[in-house]
Order: structure tokens, then C-alpha cells, then sequence
């Protein structure tokens, strides 16, 4: 039995006051039961259209080395783990992302370094900026790593990286930690030993999987997990595809030359969390805007150039590294010849019916 005037007319000035002031309260009640009203934020958690707190950002590589080479001298890769700097987001302070669902960072391994042998359920791949000659082993196989050479290590593997060579090595890790983490899905054991023993020769994998080509008969020997039998895809290999469509054919307008890597057992992105693509512009070229839901990595394998990230413009230079966050427009420079290296979350939102992208007139 409520005889107060306001219930039954809220809308007046006066009620108007009183139903804040009762929502208020309310608000403040129902706090500590870990209740809250969807009206208040309806709008900012069902947006129109996205809106990623990741902003656009590029790491100029040389300093980045330079910090890496200072990390080296003062820890080895043994005692880290894994000896990275990680590439975070400014607009995702403290959330080791470099868009919300994907991670970056740059691992040092130097001569004669191991970094141990341990697996998780995290997906990751390599993809190499300097140094030649280092290795990951994946499962029990090698993948001897040269520049620009692309290495996966798909989820649980067993793997370490190694450097045998006389020269320090450098890549790029692209993980999905945030997803993993955004699942509550993480696990991760460390073998006894550092390294694995070798049980595959070398570069095995490549010969029975890369080539489209795969093993008539599934047999003892052949160990790599049906769903995932391919972790290297070289840069020779790569490069001259990508060379040999940019002869073959014009640039797509808002693309380049456009190439993705592929899992030869489905067809489909190198991992379930992960697409890698390689791009080339001719000199001179420049690219309409396109955006995309997918946050997305890029590394410049060769060129110099310009990326515009809703018109905010970015010089870009050999081996320099640039997040373009979810729906943010792209447009590419070329100043001569631009090849790209990126991975995004596009796998993942592909699965989920997420994924869209939107190629702009200008
Ligand atoms: O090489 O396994 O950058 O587990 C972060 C986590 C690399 C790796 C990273 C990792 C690794």
C-alpha cells in the first residue's frame, strides 16, 4: 500500500527527481548482491557498431631491439622461460594484449641458448624477424628458422626453441593467451628436461604435408596430429607466391595481393584461433580503406610505406611492427615494393559467425 503521489505520476518535475533518487537507492541496495541495472549500460555493451578500447599503435623496430638485446645481457633464456618483450596495447594497460583476444611479443633467443621444453593450451606462432639458423621443436621435430619464415605451435604441443647458430635470433610470438584466458581455459606443464629428444627428422612434416601432398596410408611415422600435420611455412616458399600473383594479376583495390595461410587437413586457418595472411603492394601502390572485425598484427617484411589508421598515419619501415584494432579503417602506402606479414583473431570470429569486414569508397 504506497500513498506517495510520485509512484503514481513519475513524469512530473518533481517525480522525475524522486524516481532517480529511488533508483539511486535501489542501485546502491542491490550493489553488494552483485545486481545492477542493464538500462544504465545497455548502450555501451550492445553497440551499434564495435567500438575496441585497442588503440593503433606502431613499434619502430630498432628500439624495440635494443631493449630485447639489454633483457639478453641480464637474463638468459633459461632462467625466463621464455625471454620476451611483450607488445601491449596502450589502450589495454596491464592486460599483456595487444588487441583484446590476441597477444605479441618478441622473444630473444642467443647462441647456444635453450629456451625449455613445456606445452600449453595456448596457440602460438613464430614469425621470424632476424637471425637464421635457430630452431623450434615442435612435438619432437625441428623446424630450422630462417627471416620471415612463419612456425606454429599449435595448442599442447611439446616445444622449445633453441639457437645453434653464432648469431642472436629474434621473432615475433603470436599467441591467444587472452583468449585462453577469457575461457578460464588455461593449462601449461614444463617437461622434466629442457629439450626434447628429436624423434623426427627435420623438416619431415613439410615433405609429407606442405607440398599438397600428404601420406597415403596414416602410419606409425607419421606423428603430427591428423587435425594440425603442418607447423612451418618458409619464407621461400611464401615470397614467391606472393611475387608470382602480384605478375599474374592488379592489386585488389583495398587488399594488395592477398595470400593466407592455410591447415592442409581442412582448408581452413593455420590454427582455431589464428589467421595469418602475407600481403604485397606494388611501389607506388596505394590501397582504398577496408575495415574489418578481426584486430589484426602486421609486420613489414620489405618496403617502406605508409598505413593509415582512421587517417592517423604511420610511417612504415622494414621489420616495424603495427596493430590495427577491430573496425578501424585501413589504407596502405606503398612506397616501393610493401610486403606484410599479419595474424588476427579472424579464425576464432569466423567460427563464432563474428566476423565482417566493410571495404570503403575512399
Ligand atoms: O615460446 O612458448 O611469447 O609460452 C609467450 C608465452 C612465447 C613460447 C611467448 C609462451 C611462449
Amino acid at each position: 500500500m504506497d500513498s506517495t503521489p510520485n509512484k503514481t505520476s513519475p513524469t512530473g518535475p518533481s517525480g522525475a527527481n524522486t524516481q532517480q533518487a529511488q533508483l539511486k537507492a535501489l542501485y546502491a541496495e542491490m550493489q553488494p548482491h552483485s545486481l545492477y541495472p542493464l538500462w544504465e549500460v545497455l548502450h555501451a555493451l550492445v553497440t551499434p557498431t564495435p567500438r575496441s578500447p585497442a588503440q593503433a599503435h606502431l613499434w619502430a623496430y630498432a628500439p624495440a631491439r635494443g631493449y630485447l638485446l639489454r633483457a639478453g645481457d641480464l637474463i638468459s633464456a633459461e632462467q625466463a622461460e621464455r625471454r620476451v618483450l611483450i607488445l601491449e596495447n596502450p589502450g589495454l594497460a596491464g592486460s599483456s594484449a595487444i588487441v583484446p583476444s590476441l597477444y605479441a611479443g618478441l622473444q630473444l633467443i642467443l647462441p647456444g641458448e635453450v629456451a625449455p621444453c613445456h606445452r600449453h593450451t595456448q596457440c602460438a606462432l613464430r614469425f621470424v624477424l632476424e637471425g637464421d639458423g635457430a630452431f623450434t621443436a615442435v612435438d619432437g621435430e625441428k623446424a630450422v628458422m630462417r627471416p620471415f619464415d612463419l612456425v606454429l605451435t599449435p595448442n599442447w604441443q611439446w616445444h622449445d626453441h633453441g639457437n645453434a647458430s653464432g648469431r642472436p635470433m629474434i621473432w615475433l610470438d603470436g599467441l591467444d593467451i587472452p583468449t585462453v584466458r577469457f575461457y578460464g581455459a588455461s593449462f601449461a606443464e614444463r617437461l622434466p628436461q629442457p629439450a626434447q629428444s628429436e624423434t623426427i627428422p627435420a623438416g619431415d612434416s613439410l615433405h609429407r604435408y606442405g607440398r599438397n601432398l600428404r601420406p597415403f596410408r596414416a602410419t606409425a611415422a607419421d606423428r603430427r596430429p591428423a587435425q594440425q600435420p603442418l607447423f612451418h611455412y618458409p619464407y621461400a616458399e611464401w615470397r614467391e607466391s606472393l611475387l608470382a600473383l602480384a605478375a599474374a594479376e592488379a592489386p585488389d583495390p583495398h587488399l594488395g595481393h592477398a595470400l593466407e595461410f592455410v591447415n592442409p587437413a581442412d582448408g581452413g586457418p593455420v590454427m582455431p584461433t589464428i589467421a595469418a595472411q602475407v600481403r604485397h603492394l606494388p611501389a607506388g601502390f596505394t590501397t582504398l580503406a577496408r575495415r574489418s572485425t578481426d584486430g589484426s598484427v602486421f609486420v613489414v617484411v620489405e618496403g617502406r610505406g605508409m598505413a593509415l589508421v582512421e587517417g592517423r598515419e604511420f610511417a612504415l619501415a622494414e621489420r616495424d611492427l603495427l596493430v590495427v584494432p577491430s573496425w578501424q579503417a585501413l589504407q596502405l602506402q606503398a612506397e616501393n615494393r610493401l610486403i606484410l606479414f599479419g595474424y588476427s583473431d579472424k579464425a576464432a570470429q569466423e567460427k563464432l559467425g563474428l566476423w565482417r569486414e566493410e571495404r570503403l569508397a575512399r
